[in-house]
């Protein structure tokens, strides 16, 4: 080889490494394909729309794939200063609790509903983790429509899953408690802590949410859920740890045993025992909020008590499938006869096949009994086993074409495997500890493919810092080939706990793009501008007050007097989509309103000095829009000023 030779066969290695740098692999793709792929143009529609749980931020981000803009945040557990939820009387019941008024909560799990395994885009639902609820939004408004308190529960951490046609909204508690509660000896963990599993019926008309019974389940730590489909259809599946029943130091304590729990639940057949009368009734308080379309405001239902079956009294409702080690996610593929494991401390990921349970079932191959639950034969349940995983899997999806993907959070990768042979295939790095993964209609029975977006608790060197505090993450990765390619970084609010995706063009047909006049049936509401008007009763004074681009009827309101209380009842009048306004008056001391076409919303205002006080409308509605105002003149307890408006 001659220098030159030499020199050219070097520059070549150099441009082969530049151009493998830049193929996807070190997690910068930088290349026009990338970028051409997550292009949406000016004017047209992503694909799909991701429902992203924003974890501690207790809401729901809704996100474009491909191109990972975001386009609302739906609150949810969270009051929310955008629109005034969580503040206004219409929607603070939304937030009520057995506990009180809880404004802030850590939401995780979003499901879809889905009619024969596939989702509908009808309804989200989504779970408070610590004070134990499930939200239902409505996906034709985007708005919270229901949140129901689950009692006997503490750390709802497995819940919102859903079964194959939203018959029901299945959730566990991850800490067990005293059942019910009581003042006991931490230390007596093993005599005293149940845990429960809540089977929630959703009303297939209006979606409306009922805890149809409660499930009593040995005091172990329930983690995460999912329904069985297809021939599985009629059994969920719930993961457990700490089958050791430790109550300190878990982090060594519940690692001892081999092998713990996904608890194999026949829901069908636990409606026969509910028909039979086997349920006990408890005595718990919850709360039950539900949003009115019609009223536009929310009201709270005290429930008193809960139907409980207890294992020992039913059998063949539970068995229990030995799973190694520590399992946290549990995943049933599309087919419905692989029940897959993410054992956060395991080698392996274990798959058990749902026809050779119901085999080892009828042919009793039990090895043991816990609290009168038999537990199956690993042997005789496992379909297989995915070596070399990677390190710490946790939960995986499907992408139809006979692939799963599962997360590894400690070698922060993807790994993509073949159902049936078990083989890995393919794996990619994700930036950085990948929690939850999502593929549009993963876990359903009709993925949608395409993508699977890695939801990230680390972003570290990934963005410029913005304080200690930097945004987590998720990364947009296409499956559609046999390699998988990283495409796109994009930032989320909150936690990326878990997401879910589906078809813009399904979400489309049901969107709601006003709420009707002729239905507002809120007790302050207006139908035209005519019936504005203000009515005083004692020290409350409620103004009936309308808004039309751009003017507020009344605008000017006097004979408000110090210890009032002011009610302004908004209504919209607007007839016509996107066309919102907003309401703030001085001083005024909780958030500002944000009020859509149709709709009637309230502010509460309670002046504390005399004076002429503006209020004005916040959301820029039309070339006249800084006209868009209005007085309040406030005076002394003791005025002789009568009320007047105009
Ligand atoms: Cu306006």
């Amino acid at each position: 080889m001659s220098t030159k030779q030499k020199a050219r066969f070097i520059i070549s290695i150099f441009f082969i490494a530049l151009i493998y740098s830049c193929s996807g692999n070190n997690g910068k793709p930088g290349t026009s394909d990338a970028a051409e792929k997550v292009y949406v143009a000016p004017g047209e529609y992503d694909e799909f729309y991701a429902f992203m749980s924003g974890g501690f931020s207790g809401q729901i981000t809704v996100y474009g794939l491909p191109s990972g803009r975001l386009f609302k945040i739906i609150p949810i557990f969270a009051q929310h200063p955008e629109n005034g939820y969580g503040y206004t009387p219409e929607t603070k019941p939304m937030l009520q609790t057995s506990y009180g008024e809880i404004p802030w909560d850590d939401a995780h799990h979003p499901e879809l509903s889905q009619t024969d395994g596939t989702p509908d885009g009808r309804w989200i639902f989504i779970n408070a983790n610590n004070t134990p609820r499930v939200a239902r939004v409505n996906l034709s408004t985007f708005e919270t429509e229901e949140i129901i308190e689950i009692p006997n529960s503490a750390g709802n951490h497995g819940s919102p899953f859903i079964t194959m046609n939203t018959e029901y909204v299945v959730a566990s508690t991850r800490f067990s408690v005293p059942i019910p509660q009581k003042d006991v000896p931490i230390s007596s963990y093993k005599e005293n802590f149940k845990g429960t599993i809540s089977f929630i019926k959703v009303n297939p008309e209006n979606g409306r949410m009922n805890i149809e019974f409660q499930i009593l389940v040995p005091g172990f730590n329930y983690d995460l859920a999912h329904a069985g489909k297809g021939p599985s259809h009629g059994w969920a599946f719930f993961t457990s740890y700490n089958s050791e029943q430790a109550n300190t130091l878990l982090e060594i304590n519940a690692s001892q045993n081999d092998k713990d729990f996904i608890a194999a639940i026949n829901w069908k057949k636990a409606e026969e025992y509910i028909k039979e009368g086997k349920g006990k009734k408890y005595n718990s308080e919850y709360y039950h909020n539900i949003y009115n379309d019609e009223t536009h405001t929310a009201t709270s239902n005290v429930e008193k008590e809960i139907l409980v079956l207890d294992p020992k009294d039913c059998p063949g409702l539970i068995y229990y499938l030995p799973t190694p080690k520590s399992p946290h996610g549990v995943d049933v593929d599309p087919s419905g006869e692989y029940i897959v494991a993410g054992g956060k401390l395991a080698t392996v990921i274990p798959v058990h096949s749902f026809s050779k349970m119901i085999k080892a079932i009828e042919n009793k191959e039990f090895i043991s009994e816990i609290f009168g639950i038999p537990v199956l034969k690993y042997e005789s349940v496992i379909a297989g086993e995915v070596e070399d995983p990677g390190l710490g899997p946790l939960h995986t999806e499907f992408d139809g074409n006979g692939y799963a993907y599962t997360s590894a959070f400690i070698s922060s990768e993807i790994v993509k495997w073949k159902l049936g042979t078990w083989e890995v295939v393919d794996r990619i790095p994700t930036y950085y500890s990948i929690g939850h993964l999502m593929i549009p209609g993963g876990d359903s029975k009709t993925p949608f493919g395409k993508y699977v977006v890695a939801l990230n608790k680390i972003t570290k060197d990934r963005y410029l810092p913005t304080g200690p505090e930097l945004c987590q993450s998720a990364q947009l990765i296409d499956i559609s080939g046999d390699k998988m390619k990283l495409l796109l970084d994009f930032p989320t609010i909150g936690e990326p706990h878990y997401a879910q995706g589906i078809p813009a063009e399904i979400l489309m047909k049901g969107q709601k793009k006003i709420y009707e006049l002729g239905k507002n049936n809120h007790k302050y509401g207006l139908r035209s501008e005519k019936d504005a008007k203000v009515e005083k009763n004692g020290n409350d004074v409620h103004i009936y007050m309308s808004t039309t681009r751009t003017h507020f009827k009344p605008d000017n309101i006097e004979g408000i007097k110090i210890g009032d209380k002011v009610y302004f009842h908004i209504t919209n009048l607007e007839q016509d989509w996107d066309i919102p306004h907003g309401f703030a008056v001085k001083g005024m001391n909780t958030a500002e309103l944000l009020i859509m076409p149709g709709q009637t919303r309230t502010a509460i205002w309670e002046p504390k000095s005399e004076g002429v006080y503006p209020f004005y409308c916040t959301d820029f509605c039309s070339a006249l829009h800084q006209e868009m105002q209005g007085y309040v003149r406030v005076s002394a307890k003791n005025s002789s000023n009568e009320l007047k408006y105009n």
